[in-house]
């Protein structure tokens, strides 16, 4: 099944610290403001785009393996320690019962924007559903899935972001410039 091999696919390029990957290495340098949490390490195919789009704009991410089911204890202690180290706002991508962006946004104020990823037999529709129907009171903004909706919710945090910060703001507004110019008129 498709899906089934999108996950073994994703499996062999994976590393254990997934931040230490080519292309982030910067992000790792800078404070971070956005933790981008994943439940496994399988996730960071996906989850990386949000680190590539924000480190793009000069904004520092904390990406980590952090599972709500699997290591819950790890989860609470970052979770409640973040905002102390100038963590504004979380990104949470999981699969299959995606309760990753729900259990964050229990216990944390800041904002939490969640992706559901595709790992399971389902192609992600349940994680779509876990992350996006959380109960009144405690909201998870929910993105769509994959790949594209990691990428999306690093649009977002940036958009969240540069309301107070114009470096973010000039950042945001080069990145939609050169997108639009890279459309072209036709298709062939
Ligand atoms: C979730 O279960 C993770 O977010 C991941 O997408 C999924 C499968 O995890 P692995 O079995 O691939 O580690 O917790």
């Amino acid at each position: 099944m498709a899906a089934r091999k999108k996950a073994a696919g994703r499996k062999t390029r994976s590393k254990k610290n997934p931040a230490s990957k080519k292309g982030t290495k910067k992000a790792a340098n800078k404070k971070p403001r956005v933790a981008v949490l994943m439940g496994s390490k399988n996730d960071w195919e996906s989850m990386r785009a949000a680190v590539d789009v924000l480190e793009g704009m000069g904004v520092g991410c904390d990406a980590r393996v952090i599972s709500a089911h699997r290591t819950p204890d790890r989860h609470h202690a970052y979770v409640t320690g973040a905002e102390a180290k100038g963590i504004e706002l979380f990104i949470c991508g999981a699969g299959f019962a995606a309760h990753l962006a729900g259990v964050t946004a229990a216990i944390t104020p800041l904002p939490v924007l969640g992706v559901p990823l595709d790992s399971s037999a389902l192609d992600g529709l349940d994680a779509l559903l876990a992350t996006v129907q959380m109960p009144g009171g405690i909201p998870v903004a929910t993105f769509g899935i994959g790949k594209s909706g990691a990428k999306n919710a690093g649009l977002f945090a940036a958009a969240m972001l540069a309301g107070s910060d114009p470096k973010v703001r000039k950042a945001l507004d080069a990145y939609r410039k050169k997108q639009t110019a890279g459309v072209p008129d036709r298709p062939f």
